[in-house]
């Protein structure tokens, strides 16, 4: 287990024991007459659902629940600043398959954990936001109480459900109904508002009690259609250039043996998305990802499993896919599994939609293969390889080469050893260049290891992620951040020295967003909006709260670093110099620019 420096707070009210009887989850601390209150019923609830770790921040009117949680053997983990904490949540939700909690205080706590509700709606991961309200009375006649705001309607376009609960004895269904509404079908994310006035409202410890519930089965399987199946497989059958992707939703569905067999018994090259690289290794002789831009406009038949056809794929269609214009299609007939019925022709055409939980439908699709699948043409999987072995060879000479100062490749070349040598450790990735890098220089093993800026390509995350992947794989965390990227959470690293967690942050530092090298084009004395500080000494951040800081010019001095921290465990920050002129503008996105007017 993972060695915190948190000490239990001291009770508000000691008592004996004689006179503790148990609340109403029966290891709570103590209520006296044997009542019980919302705290209590909040704590047990979540408890009784297996959920044992709040990411936090306290305050109004949620402080005592904070104390009260950590008092009843739950994790709580407490932030500088809420959006952080629910990135920690939504990832946990993805890591483990339960909706992460993150609780905040009222109005501006609650605005700040709203980012991150948003982020686990629209990357399909279950996560919880509570937070505590202010009086509905005050609120809704708008008479101004403190920190004002009707949370609930403003969470609701946000988020997959919202409620609301009023009354204590509705504790139980209201949590039961946001696990529930969090993890099952496509998991996303759940408000869950909590009014001042119902922390304290008290009832019978054993009434109480009995309002609790157990969710039977939250995220049941789907089973799919035997027609549908057929269909898919039907299609298969019939191409000569087949493609699997596998995204995130595959990597979420923790069906990695099947998967794997999926793969490996049909024969086919798959590429993962970013977040699904390490279901397979990324080593696999299967994988496409060296030859992406060929597969892609080449491939006839594409079996999309947990991914969706968003910009991330091009939309299925434009030059991607080798369509002669932005808005035409390739050509390419498309199989779907997808837990929401309503993804199959988003964007093109799907032909063989086969809807239900990947599990079930991947074990559906082995069984309707058989043993024996007739391997893609030798001419397709003969093409694909001589694809990626050139672009290998090139990769090498590049990651081969020791510039100064260090470029990205040279400086990853380091991580991407690191990560070949501790493949347990969890990889969390962002930033424009420090990102676009990492994803094709460092290679994954293991499934769910690889944790980045996902579906919004949101800067942020990092510090979050990096606290949340610690505390619930117990694992070592190496974050590679842009040094904008850094920026958005780097007050975390006090987190994660409070708590000593295993992290080591390595800072591509660029001085800036995309490159350090833009220029003010009037001459002026402010810098351009791109550029930070030269030579910023982050490491410093990670020195003033007990970490261990270093700053490296070298990939031998980068190694050097990355092992001590490994080995240490101890939280360390590696500043790593990277040349200001290495970037390119959005990374690999720079299509995403609206051109300039020129200037006549
Ligand atoms: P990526 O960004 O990796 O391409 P996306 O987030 O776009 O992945 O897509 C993930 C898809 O996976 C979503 O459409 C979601 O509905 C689906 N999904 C998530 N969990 C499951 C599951 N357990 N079974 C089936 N589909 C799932
Ligand atoms: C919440 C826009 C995309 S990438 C990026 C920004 C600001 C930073 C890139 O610089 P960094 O990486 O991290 O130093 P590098 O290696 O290229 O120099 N606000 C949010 N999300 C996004 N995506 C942005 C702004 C953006
Ligand atoms: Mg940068």
């Amino acid at each position: 287990m993972l060695e915190t420096s948190t000490k239990q707070p001291a009770k508000a009210a000691p008592t004996t024991a004689q006179d503790t009887p148990k609340s109403a989850g029966g290891d709570t601390d103590a209520m006296p007459h044997a009542e019980t209150d919302g705290f209590h019923l909040i704590i047990d609830a979540l408890k009784l659902n297996g959920i044992d770790t709040i990411f936090g921040l306290p305050g109004i009117p949620i402080t005592d629940l904070t104390r009260k949680a950590q008092a009843a053997g739950m994790r709580m983990i407490s932030f500088r600043h809420e959006q952080n904490a629910g990135y920690a949540a939504s990832i946990a939700g993805f890591l483990t398959q339960k909706p992460g909690i993150c609780l905040t205080v009222s109005a501006p706590g609650f605005l700040n954990g709203l980012t991150a509700l948003a982020h686990a709606t629209i990357n399909c991961f279950p996560m919880i936001l509570i937070s505590g309200s202010s009086e509905r009375e005050i609120v809704d006649l708008q008479q101004g109480d403190y920190e004002e705001m009707d949370q609930l309607a403003v969470a609701k376009p946000l988020a997959k459900a919202a409620f609301r609960v009023l009354h204590a004895e509705d504790i139980g269904v209201g949590v039961a109904r946001a696990i529930r509404a969090a993890v099952s079908g496509r998991p996303g994310g759940v408000y869950l508002d909590l009014p001042a006035k119902l922390f304290p409202q008290s009832m019978g410890a054993e009434a109480g009690r009995k309002t609790l519930i157990k969710v039977v089965d939250p995220a049941p399987k789907q089973m799919p259609a035997p027609d549908a199946v057929q269909r898919a497989v039907d299609l298969l059958r019939s191409a000569k250039k087949p493609l699997i992707i596998l995204g995130k939703g595959a990597a979420y569905a923790q069906s990695d043996a099947d998967i794997r067999a999926l793969v490996e018994r049909t024969g086919i090259p798959y590429l993962p998305m970013s977040m699904a690289k390490g279901l397979l290794p990324d080593t696999h002789e299967q994988s496409a990802s060296a030859a992406r831009s060929y597969v892609l406009p080449e491939a006839d038949v594409v079996m999309l499993i947990g991914a969706r056809l968003n910009w991330l794929l091009s939309q299925g269609k434009g030059k991607t896919w080798g369509a002669a214009t932005p808005k035409a299609w390739g050509g390419q007939k498309f199989i779907q599994i997808d837990i929401s019925p309503q993804e199959a022709d988003s964007n093109v055409a799907i032909d063989a939609p086969v809807v239900g939980d990947i599990g079930s439908c991947v074990s559906a699709l082995l069984k309707a293969i058989g043993p024996s699948w007739p391997k893609p043409p030798a001419e397709w999987t003969g093409a694909i390889a001589e694809r990626k072995s050139k672009n290998v060879a090139k990769m090498g000479e590049t990651l081969a080469k020791n510039p100064s100062p260090m470029s990205f490749q040279s400086a990853l070349n380091v991580v991407r050893d690191i990560v070949r040598q501790n493949p347990d450790a969890m990889l969390v990735n962002e930033g424009a260049n420090a990102l676009d890098f990492t994803r094709s220089i460092v290679d994954m093993y293991k499934p769910r290891k690889r944790i980045d800026v996902g579906t919004w390509g949101i800067m942020g995350v990092g510090m979050g992620y990096c606290v949340a992947a610690a505390v619930v794989t117990g694992q070592q965390v190496i974050a590679v951040e842009g040094d904008s990227a850094f920026g958005f959470s780097g007050m975390e690293t006090e987190t994660i020295c409070r708590y000593n967690l295993p992290v080591c942050i390595v800072i591509m530092n660029n001085n800036g967003v995309y490159r350090g090298d833009e220029k003010n084009p009037t001459g002026g004395t402010d810098p351009s909006p791109l550029v930070f500080v030269k030579d910023a000494r982050y490491e410093k951040m990670m020195e003033a709260f007990g970490g261990v800081g270093v700053h490296v010019t070298t990939p031998d001095a980068l190694r050097k670093a990355m092992e001590e921290a490994i080995r240490s465990r101890r939280p360390t920050l590696v500043n790593a110099v990277i040349d200001e002129g290495g970037g390119t503008e959005s990374g690999r996105i720079t299509s995403l620019n609206p051109a300039a007017k020129k200037k006549a």
